[in-house]
């Protein structure tokens, strides 16, 4: 039976988004070395989302997410070894270093393969969505996109097609204020994501990003609502992405985004308001344990061995 915990974990929050931050600074300071060898696409700043959303899931949701998805994957319990494996390129990476950081994958804990390929999770998601209910199961899909993912029509016609089969499922829209480096209301005409998204009869509504909490509350609320026949729902959480769109570095500044906005989302910070509700002791057990498990998927990432040149014609699709 998939069921969300009852009441908001603060521990268990802090304990992911320290996780989550504290594995992206890893990747952006060793970038350099080449060392991890895809893109990567951090999501510093923008943890509270996946850390509050995903804690209020039980373990048969699925999550569907796409290329900046290692918070996703973190949060809903994807392997931390695995995941660095895959950076590294290994074999014992979870595609078998063939996949990389755009790609993560974690069917253990019902994540789902991203892709590279903006709002393409949108449309499997609601397939995905759809098979459940017609097989009866008791789990829902949650699909976190950009709002830049609303700039693309197979977005529209999957939320169409949701709406039409009454299919539970959760969008969750990471509005982040940027499609690389084009501004939302550079790029979108008309009424806001929710006020259009509520135009096809999905009940659509806003959650704080910057607080795990606010999060984990909306989203309890709206998997409730799923369990309990609703049709297709979104939340749109307002968010801050720290560093560049792509990389390990920060575009501010290049001149695209204003150092005062990265300036007020650093000030709200969710890390250090959740560490002032706990004991001290439990923050230093909690950041001691992150470093260890970090530790430890980087030597298992080290160790591992670059996949063979027979690997290359394994799981092709034909
Ligand atoms: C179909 C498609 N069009 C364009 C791109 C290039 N692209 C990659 S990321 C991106 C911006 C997406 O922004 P958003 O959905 O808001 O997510 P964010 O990167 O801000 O997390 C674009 C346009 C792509 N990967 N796929």
């Amino acid at each position: 039976m998939a069921m969300g915990t009852s009441s908001f974990d603060v521990k268990r929050a802090y304990y992911l988004e320290r996780t989550i931050r504290a594995t992206e600074e890893k990747i952006a300071e060793i970038y350099f070395t080449d060392k991890v060898k895809s893109p990567v696409h951090l999501s510093v700043g923008q943890e509270a989302i996946a850390a509050g959303a995903c804690t209020a899931l039980g373990g048969d949701d699925v999550v569907f997410s796409n290329y900046r998805g290692h918070a996703h994957y973190i949060a809903k319990g994807g392997d931390l070894n695995s995941m660095w494996a895959e950076l590294y390129g290994k074999a014992n990476g979870h595609a078998g270093g063939k996949a990389g950081s755009m790609h993560l994958v974690d069917t253990k804990v019902n994540f789902m393969p991203a892709s590279a390929i903006v709002a393409s999770a949108v449309s499997n998601a609601v397939g995905y969505a759809l098979a459940l209910k017609m097989r009866g199961s008791d789990a829902r899909v949650v699909c976190f996109h950009g709002e830049g993912a609303a700039d693309e029509g197979v977005f529209w016609e999957s939320l169409n097609f949701a709406a039409l089969k009454d299919i539970p499922i959760l969008f969750i829209c990471e509005n982040n204020g940027y499609a690389i480096y084009s501004k939302q209301q550079d790029r979108m005409a008309g009424k806001s994501i929710p006020e259009r998204a509520s135009t096809f009869g999905i009940t659509a509504s806003r959650a704080d990003g910057f607080s795990a909490q606010a999060v984990y509350g909306a989203v309890s609320k709206a998997m409730a609502a799923l369990r309990e026949g609703a049709g297709p729902l979104m939340i749109e959480v307002n968010t801050y992405r720290w560093l560049d769109h792509v990389g390990p570095d920060d575009d501010h500044p290049g001149g695209y985004r204003p150092q005062s906005d990265l300036e007020a989302a650093q000030a709200i910070d969710d890390i250090p308001r959740l560490a002032a509700q706990m004991d001290a002791d439990d923050v230093a057990r909690i950041d001691a344990q992150v470093a260890d498990e970090l530790a430890a998927a980087l030597a298992f990432a080290e160790a591992g061995d670059f996949p063979d040149e027979t690997a290359l014609g394994r799981n092709d699709y034909a």
